[in-house]
């Protein structure tokens, strides 16, 4: 079946592809290199990054920014969907190298209405960069998991706090942010993904004060507004993270 909405989107994409072409004057041999480029992001594991370094923050800012709610955030190429109920909100296990982190707050409706019963599910990487799932040294299932708010729409998640991201330099999405005079690093962050019926599904990430990639960020998402800050707590570092979720 025709998809007239597909057939739009597509000839626009060629149309500005064209007007980069004559603006260039691109050569055959500069786009078979080009296309040489993301066939080996395919075969080196980096065809889910590549697209998300540098492009999908511009889809979710275009709508963020004109909804309510908390800020959305790019989902990335680490999110898997099979996330495992988490016990007590304990995301970190006791022996999980690194500091101890408390991240907590209450998910409310832009009238400051607590929403009980929504799910979180966390997703991050350990405390040297890596993600489960994606990194051949983190146990499988690692620092991923689910949890859901209680009767006052509060939740509580136990972790570590998550270090800085280097996206993988040595392959070509590193190459091209190289090319681009930028560096590989994104902020440190967790991930989160909060649902609930009847309001629209917010994907975000919550990133700490002072980091020093906050404002030069490699995939461009990283936001002042999802900065908070890391204080002390009786057993590591609280962070306390209030969420809005709008209605639909
Ligand atoms: C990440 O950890 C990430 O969150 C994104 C959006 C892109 C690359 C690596
Ligand atoms: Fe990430």
């Amino acid at each position: 079946m025709a998809d007239s909405r597909a057939a739009a989107i597509t000839r626009d994409l060629i149309g500005a592809f064209k007007s980069v072409v004559e603006k260039h004057d691109i050569t055959q041999d500069e786009y078979r290199a080009g296309v040489m480029f993301i066939a080996e992001a395919a075969e080196k594991g980096e065809i889910m990054l590549l697209p998300d370094a540098f492009l999908e923050s511009t889809v979710v800012a275009h709508h963020s920014d004109r909804q309510k709610g908390t800020h959305a955030q790019v989902l990335g190429p680490y999110h898997l969907g099979d996330s495992q109920p988490l016990e007590n909100g304990r995301l970190a296990s006791e022996d999980e190298p690194g500091e101890r982190l408390l991240v907590r707050g209450t998910v409310r409706n832009p009238d400051g209405e607590a929403l009980p019963g929504t799910s979180l599910d966390i997703w991050q990487a350990d405390a040297a960069g890596r993600y489960s799932g994606f990194h051949p040294d983190a146990k499988p299932g690692n620092l991923r998991g689910r949890t859901t708010t209680g009767e006052d729409g509060r939740y509580e998640i136990q972790t570590v706090v998550p270090a800085p991201y280097m996206i993988p330099h040595q392959g070509p999405t590193g190459r091209l942010l190289e090319t681009l005079g930028r560096h590989p690093w994104r902020p440190a962050h967790i991930h989160l993904i909060a649902a609930q019926d009847g309001y629209r599904t917010l994907t975000t990430q919550i990133y700490f004060e002072g980091d020093q990639y906050l404002d030069s960020d490699s995939v461009t998402a990283a936001r002042p507004e999802l900065a908070f800050p890391l204080r002390d707590g009786e057993d590591g570092k609280v962070v306390d993270v209030d969420l809005t979720l709008e209605a639909i």
